[in-house]
């Protein structure tokens, strides 16, 4: 069984409700998957970036230019992700770009090896507990309403995006309105810097799970500054996009938690490598989204479902974000998702839906 051509697809698909955070609105998802097709199998991966460089330096049109010049090429016909991994080594970051083409080749290999990701990853849980993240509101009144709905749907932990100006009081109320028990998080997306560390400690007194990513990502000398000037633990997001740099922000007490995005750090066996070094220093670790299709939430749900993700993720249902994903539906139960077990990633996208919100298709022939 061989690889014949690689199809970019790029596709659009509106959000429920607009997503605002610290870097800007999200409306709608700007897709771009990877489907891998070969002799008798196929496969497929979800790029997590998003239209324009505001969470990280990669975006969508981007990752589309770098993998059709630089990391498609390198594929062979009976290339494996892992060998597909060690070749992009020698492209610079990149990492949204390199995991989705990751994705896809692992689904392929494993959709021919009848083995699901989540075993081939170690998972140990057939579902995980969902946390959801909830953009930032125009009023307080409208962000009670809106946690309240999702506490009603099941969610065991809220995550609050803030911003200066948008923080203390927003999470005082909210604790007021849905008491001290709640497992309640933030994320401020970079927004703040050092200067800010005696407001940011403000937010000491409410008990949180953790505040992630409060400092730019590449400061994470700032953070541990800041780590020593708050009693909220720090969780990073943004500043952790490989191995090498989460152990090094743990070696010098940057975080205490990392939240694991898979897109973020180039896919999913690298993703696996931090994880068993959380694990191994007994660090938690949760596994971010980036308001992925069924495609990439069907791959996250894997990789959280391996033991050392204790804390929940945002790996909520896919009435959260659209309402008519690309794969069936993944659904909240009493506050868990089912892990997929069939072979792959275990989804596929739903032709006619697929098809309806596609823009462009590219084909690429590999040659041996
Ligand atoms: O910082 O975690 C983030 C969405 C897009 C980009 C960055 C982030 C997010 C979220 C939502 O917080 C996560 C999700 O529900 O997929
Ligand atoms: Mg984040």
């Amino acid at each position: 069984m061989t690889i014949e051509h690689i199809e970019i697809r790029r596709a659009h698909i509106n959000l429920v409700s607009p997503f605002r955070t610290s870097f800007g609105v999200e409306v709608d998802r700007d897709l771009l998957y990877v489907h891998v097709v070969g002799s008798d199998e196929e496969g497929w991966g979800e790029c997590v970036a998003m239209a324009a460089p505001l969470y990280s330096s990669e975006y969508v049109d981007g990752c589309d230019e770098v993998m059709t010049r630089y990391l498609l090429p390198m594929i062979t016909p009976t290339m494996t992700a892992q060998e597909f991994v060690l070749a992009a080594s020698s492209i610079r970051g990149n990492f949204m770009a390199k995991a989705a083409v990751e994705t896809a080749l692992l689904d392929y290999q494993l959709r021919r090896d009848k083995m699901s990701l989540a075993t081939f990853l170690g998972a140990t849980q057939t579902r995980v507990a969902s946390g959801v993240s909830v953009g930032i509101q125009s009023t307080t009144e409208e962000l009670l309403e809106t946690v309240s709905g999702y506490l009603a749907q099941g969610y065991v932990r809220i995550k609050l995006k803030i911003e200066p100006g948008l923080d203390i009081e927003r999470v005082r109320a909210v604790r007021e309105a849905f008491g001290d028990d709640m497992l309640l998080q933030v994320d401020a997306n970079s927004a703040y810097t050092i200067d800010d560390a005696s407001h940011l400690a403000k937010l000491d007194e409410f008990n949180l799970l953790l505040i992630e990513q409060p400092l730019p990502e590449e400061d994470l000398i700032g953070h541990v500054e800041l780590s020593k000037k708050i009693g909220t633990p720090i969780c990073l997001d943004e500043s952790i996009t490989t191995f090498d740099v989460a152990r090094g922000a743990l070696d010098i007490g940057a975080c205490s938690i990392i939240n694991i995005k898979p897109g973020r750090v180039g896919g999913y066996l690298e993703s696996k490598k931090i994880h068993d070094l959380c694990v191994s220093r007994g660090v938690p670790v949760w596994c971010g989204g980036m308001l992925e299709t069924g495609i990439g939430r069907a791959a996250n749900l894997a990789l959280a479902a391996l033991p050392g993700f204790t804390l929940p993720g945002d790996t909520s249902a896919s009435s959260r974000y659209f309402t008519q994903d690309v794969t069936d539906p993944f659904v909240l139960r009493d506050g868990y998702i089912d892990v997929p077990n069939t072979v792959g990633i275990g989804v596929r996208p739903i032709a006619d839906v697929l098809d309806a919100m596609s823009s462009k298709s590219t084909k690429y022939v590999v040659s041996p």
